[in-house]
């Protein structure tokens, strides 16, 4: 008994002695939604959340909020809660309808997948549907912490409706703030002695709802770029070229787009073997994350392009092979440049030799999405012809010897999915959210008219009539449509590239399913990259989506990535390779996959013309 009470006091003495939990408090974000009866039941509608959950359980809005933590913060968060805060039992029952499953279809054939530990029964998670309780449990969600190079970042889910499927009651809650509190685990000046880096303030303060805090924790936070005299003193590399130098000594166009970039005022740095290792395979996928790793920070680079064979077994410049769905039976592995941009975290973080598994290496200190570099690359697969020609098409496309009204027009063309998912809802949201915002025009090519007004330009949406909107030119060309490595189905194939006009090259979102397959030196993807386009967004493997979504805001199926995408690429005019990664960050993890598979391919520092 004695014994018992002297461990327990020592507990107390211990808890005694550790640093008191400070908070973050934040104010609870808005929400009104519109609720739609529609056959199978009753949908939330609300502006700027999210409207897909987990497939199977009710389909209720949520948000993901994020919260700066300074860089000492211990990444276990102590509480996470709503204070002050109403519940208001909403009149009548309802009917909320499930979330759908995630989908994808090859060769005509369709897979659907609902994730692990549900009971599905008509489309509903009968683990949730038959329980007397409300679903979530919580309002609040905590979903991960992790690092944008010094940036320490916390990520919650707000529901601001729960519901009861056996009363059939919905709770609002409203109002109040937001709490999380954490503890700190080392002194704010040992963390801070650190390489100083204010790469990506700008990023932060557009991301975290508690930006202003910054400055108090993060000695750097007022000077978010290298100064003029370090760019020119050659200590910062802002723009680095990773390839071989057999690449280098081949290429006729090497120097002088290294010298391009440099007159656009970038510091640029060379990587090749003697610098990264060399290898081909996972050996050089090793060492170039490596190489990267240690020099992100002490070199203050930005911007990656890589330039070499992408293939993850035998290329010299390869892609990792990663595993987001290791525990499934078919669709598995993904090969993928993400490994090289998110640089903080062990991607095998439980040891067995398989990275990037979406259900053992995705917590803290494994992946962790946040980017500390901006990656694009190049495929090659040894025509320096090639090469050079797209080398040169950057150079002047970057240099404004493309300019012209067609970069102002958006090419929009989507083929139905299926029954369910007739696809122009994705091209009249990226022609609302991104090309009307931005002041551009559109071409659109949909499978039918949908009583639009004004009607799609062309239907229905086949080769020949994709063929005919690509003459009236563009700046950007986004599609949704099933896909091969060298065919997007009635959309264009790596053949048809070769009808492409160079002097109009686009900005492409390749929403399809193996485009971008970097063993195929074929891929659609590469040959867009060689003939019509200026960089693209393709998948290497299948990309998933979700049967039926007509809202895309947040989300991560492959048609809400495409437009997210579409919005920070064409209104917000980010450079593509920003527009990719902030893209990646900001969408709600669902399909982990699809945040594999889909890589630039292009100049990742590159954004549209905008002059005349
Ligand atoms: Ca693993
Ligand atoms: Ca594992
Ligand atoms: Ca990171």
């Amino acid at each position: 008994m004695l014994n018992r009470y002297a461990i327990l006091l020592a507990v107390v003495f211990l808890a005694a002695h550790k640093l008191p939990a400070a908070e973050i408090c934040i104010p609870t974000p808005e929400c009104n939604a519109v609720v739609e009866t529609e056959p199978e039941g009753h949908s939330l509608i609300a502006s700027g959340y999210s409207q897909i959950g987990s497939p199977g359980d009710p389909a209720l809005p949520f948000k993901d909020l994020f919260l700066l933590l300074p860089p000492n913060a211990d990444p276990n968060v102590a509480s996470l809660t709503l204070r002050g805060s109403t519940d208001k039992l909403l009149p009548g029952q309802y009917n909320i309808s499930p979330a759908p499953p995630v989908v994808t279809v090859v060769d005509g054939k369709e897979i659907r997948e609902w994730g692990e530990g549900k009971q599905i029964e008509n489309g509903k998670n009968m683990l949730v549907y038959s329980k007397n309780e409300y679903f979530p449990s919580a309002n609040l969600q905590f979903i991960d912490v992790g690092n944008m190079r010094n940036w320490r970042i916390a990520r919650v889910r707000y529901y601001p409706y729960r519901y009861n499927p056996v009363t059939r009651q919905l709770v609002f809650t409203s109002g109040g703030e937001v709490v999380l509190s954490y503890r700190t685990i080392s002194s704010l000046a040992a963390v801070n002695k650190s390489v100083p880096d204010g790469l990506f303030a700008d990023k932060i303060a557009a991301l975290t709802s508690n930006y202003a805090q910054a400055s108090q924790w993060y000695s750097t936070a007022q000077q978010p770029n290298r100064t003029t005299s370090q760019l020119a003193s050659g200590t910062v590399t802002n723009y680095l070229i990773l390839t071989t130098s057999a690449i280098v000594a081949g290429s006729t166009k090497f120097q002088a787009f290294i010298n391009h970039k440099i007159n656009r005022g970038f510091s640029v740095g060379l990587a090749t073997e003697a610098q990264w290792g060399g290898g081909t395979g996972d050996v050089a996928a090793e060492r170039i994350r490596s190489y990267l790793r240690a020099n992100y920070l002490t070199k203050g680079i930005r911007y990656v392009l890589l330039i070499g064979n992408p293939d993850p077994s035998v290329g010299d410049v390869p892609m990792k092979m990663l595993w987001p769905r290791r525990s499934s039976s078919i669709y598995r592995e993904a090969p993928s440049d993400y490994y090289y941009a998110d640089l903080t975290g062990n991607w095998d973080l439980d040891g067995d030799g398989f990275y990037g598994e979406g259900d053992h290496d995705l917590r803290y200190g494994g992946v962790d999405r946040y980017p500390e570099v901006i990656v694009g690359r190049i495929p090659f697969y040894g025509n320096f012809a090639d090469l050079d020609y797209i080398l040169q098409k950057i150079m002047d496309y970057e240099a404004g010897g493309c300019g012209g009204p067609w970069v102002r027009n958006v090419l929009l063309t989507m083929k139905p999915s299926d029954t369910y998912t007739p696809g122009y809802h994705l091209g009249e949201a990226i022609k609302n959210a991104a090309a009307v915002p931005a002041g551009f025009s559109t071409t659109r090519v949909y499978e039918q008219t949908y009583n639009l007004n004004p009607p799609p330009d062309f239907t229905p949406c086949t080769y020949d009539t994709v063929s005919a909107a690509t003459q009236q030119h563009a700046g950007f060309w986004f599609w949704w449509t099933h896909g091969n490595e060298t065919v997007a189905a009635d959309v264009t194939t790596s053949t048809r590239t070769q009808t492409l006009d160079d002097r109009y090259p686009v900005f492409t979102f390749q929403c399809s399913c193996l485009n971008g397959t970097p063993e195929n030196s074929n891929n659609l993807g590469y040959a867009l990259l060689k003939r019509g386009a200026v960089a693209t967004n393709s998948a290497t493997r299948v990309s998933w989506y979700y049967p039926g979504q007509v809202d895309f805001t947040n989300t991560d199926s492959n048609a809400g990535m495409a437009y997210r995408y579409a919005v920070k690429l064409v209104r917000d005019h980010k450079p593509c390779g920003d527009a990719h990664f902030e893209m990646m960050v900001e969408v709600p993890l669902d399909i982990w996959m699809n945040h594999c598979v889909f890589n630039l391919y292009g100049d990742p520092s590159l954004a549209y013309a905008s002059g005349p």
